[in-house]
């Protein structure tokens, strides 16, 4: 099942039909058995038309995000790895990447305070003070207050690789700046784990001209979902619960720099798809 917000309310899709859910999003999100609940408040739902949910969705849209903290792990995959140990040849921090690929602890990082996150078709930044920046399509958890991945989305981990190529310790300047997360269009919401063959895959125009288009499956990832969780919730409480940006899999070649007005599409099969415009802070 798919659950939007938006600011008209929020709008639970569960086989093919539609329900106005009018709660407080993080009444609704933050508990176990979300799915459970979720097909409880169907039962009893405010069925509304697609027409009525469309439209709705179309014009109101949110990223689906309340009071959470956005975190992202890094270098979950060789593809990240190797991309992180070319950029940082000068710098002489290659080895880094690799320890940490092969190390126990996983590298997690503070990602963005929800004000600051980007929804489905808004804009997303690159920064002035950088000359190679990259979109990364992340799948993205939504992790309850008790360390449960109860929901999945779509994120964009935006990243400066001429910042972070410079020096490793520049990481929260080529990572954190005003929108450099972006996640939706929407939580995915599963009675069982997400397939680690779900494709991800992500395109981006310049205009009419397209640039770049990959995509690979989850299941190159190098650790596992409850791992990465449980990581993040080792030291530290989540009142609201949190999202995770799990690590990118795709990655431009070195060549890619983008530039403003340009449009990335992130998809991951049974999700459905994350568009942002770049623009310049
Ligand atoms: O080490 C830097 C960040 C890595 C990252 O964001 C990723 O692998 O997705
Ligand atoms: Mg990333």
């Amino acid at each position: 099942m798919h659950l939007y917000k938006t600011s008209n309310g929020n709008i639970l899709k569960v086989n093919g039909r539609y329900y106005f859910i009018n709660q407080p999003w993080d009444f609704i999100i933050n508990r176990d058995n979300l799915i459970e609940y979720l097909f409880n408040l169907s039962d009893e739902g405010n069925i509304i038309t697609e027409a009525q949910a469309d439209h709705i969705i179309s014009s109101y849209l949110l990223p689906p995000i309340g009071q959470q903290e956005v975190w992202a792990a890094g270098v979950t995959y060789l593809k990240s790895r190797d991309a992180r140990m070319e950029e940082s040849e000068d710098s002489g921090a290659a080895d880094c990447y690799q320890r940490v690929y092969e190390a126990t602890r996983p590298e997690l990082f503070f990602k963005s305070l929800p004000h600051r996150v980007a929804g489905h078709n808004q804009k997303v930044n690159i920064r002035k003070d950088s000359t190679w920046d990259v979109p990364e399509p992340e799948l993205t958890l939504f992790i309850n207050k008790y360390g449960n991945i109860q929901a999945y989305t779509i994120g964009n981990d935006m990243s400066s690789r001429s910042i972070e190529g410079e020096n490793p310790l520049y990481l929260p300047q080529a990572k954190m700046y005003e929108r450099s997360a972006a996640i939706g269009p929407c939580l995915y919401i599963t009675e069982d784990p997400i397939s680690l063959s779900t494709a991800i895959s992500m395109n981006i125009y310049r205009g009419e001209q397209k640039m770049f288009d990959d995509s690979t499956t989850l299941s190159r990832m190098k650790r596992t979902l409850p791992e990465l969780a449980s990581w993040l919730f080792k030291a530290m409480d989540f009142e609201h619960g949190a999202f995770l940006m799990t690590g990118t899999c795709v990655v431009p070649d070195n060549n890619f720099t983008l530039k403003k007005n340009d449009i990335v599409n992130i998809t991951i099969e049974g999700i459905g798809t994350l568009t942002n415009t770049i623009w310049v802070k």
